[in-house]
């Protein structure tokens, strides 16, 4: 498929609703992508992939090739596209209820064996798509249709999670900081291994959090030199520190697992595929 000629946002009706923080991150990605074209990482090695949410519409306004995954797996879904294919750069986009409730698990062992993807995260404090249900990122006393009274519990700190993961880059972003959101994405694509890009999106329908965003939000001068010093910024609630919280440099997994080759140019036929498995068999005999 050639992409030179077509725009990154697709012709797709747009149905966020008017104000969401989602506008301003689909800014920042189409403009990232523009970016990384320029420095020759082009759309015709990019794929992506999305959870079902709010966030997940995002995949129809790209005009980037992909394949929509279901709740919570878009990360499985890059990490496969990834590990069949390593010349590709690949992205997904989740919620917070989708990627730190339901697949969470896959985002952790994907930051722990280091999977070269990006995780975009929208974090808007809520199951948005769901009319607003409390998600694991919900402040404690927020109110919706299945906390009525308030949510009693703690919300989990997603950057903890994943810098306590192994994660090699961990960073923060805000719609509200579109231009330096946009950098983040680029370096997160750039960076050869794990990247976790967490958005403070407001959702002006259930959660409307720009205000207490615009005030809190601090841009960092760099990334914290230790892990340790990662979670201490990931921890602060007198500010919002967004930027590159921690990078780190580590060996890649599809690198570990075949350190050269490409399993999709490499594949045997079917023929080929079952005489290498009577050899095996034979051998064991
Ligand atoms: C396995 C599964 N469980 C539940 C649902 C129903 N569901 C669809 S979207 C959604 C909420 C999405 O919330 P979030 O991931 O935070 O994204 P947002 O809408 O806020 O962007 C839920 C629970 C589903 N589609 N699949
Ligand atoms: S419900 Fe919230 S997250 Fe969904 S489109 Fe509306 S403002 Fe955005």
């Amino acid at each position: 498929m050639k992409f030179d000629d077509l725009d990154v946002e697709s012709e797709i009706e747009n149905t966020w609703c008017p104000g969401c923080g989602n506008f301003g991150l689909l800014n920042s990605v189409k403009q990232a992508v523009k970016k990384l074209e320029d420095e020759g990482i082009g759309r015709d090695i990019m794929l992506i992939s999305a959870g079902i949410g709010c966030h997940g519409k995002i995949f129809d306004y790209l005009n980037i090739g992909g394949l929509y995954s279901i709740h919570g797996r878009e990360s499985a879904t890059i990490q496969g596209m990834k590990f069949a294919n390593p010349e590709l750069k690949v992205m997904a986009f989740g919620g917070d209820g989708d990627a730190y409730g339901e697949g969470l698990s896959h985002l952790i062992f994907a930051a722990k064996r280091n999977a070269d993807i990006t995780m975009i995260v929208h974090n808007n404090g809520n199951y948005a798509l769901t009319t607003g249900q409390k998600s694991p990122t919900s402040v404690q006393g927020f109110k919706g249709p299945s906390s009525p009274e308030g949510s009693v519990n703690e919300p989990i700190n997603p950057l903890r999670v994943l810098l306590s993961s192994d994660a090699g880059f961990v960073a923060r972003g805000y719609p509200g900081k579109m231009q330096h959101l946009t950098d983040l994405i680029v370096e997160a694509v750039k960076h050869e291994g794990f990247s976790l890009v967490d958005v403070l999106q407001p959702c002006v329908t259930f959660n409307d959090t720009y205000e207490k965003y615009n005030e809190l939000v601090e841009v960092l001068e760099k990334p914290a030199e230790t892990r340790k010093e990662a979670v201490e910024l990931a921890e602060e609630e007198e500010r919002l520190p967004i930027g590159i919280l921690y990078k780190e440099e580590m060996p890649v997994y599809n690198e570990k697992v075949y350190p050269e080759g490409n399993p999709v140019e490499d594949r045997m036929d079917r023929e080929e595929r079952l005489e290498a498995v009577k050899k095996i068999l034979d051998e064991k005999r």
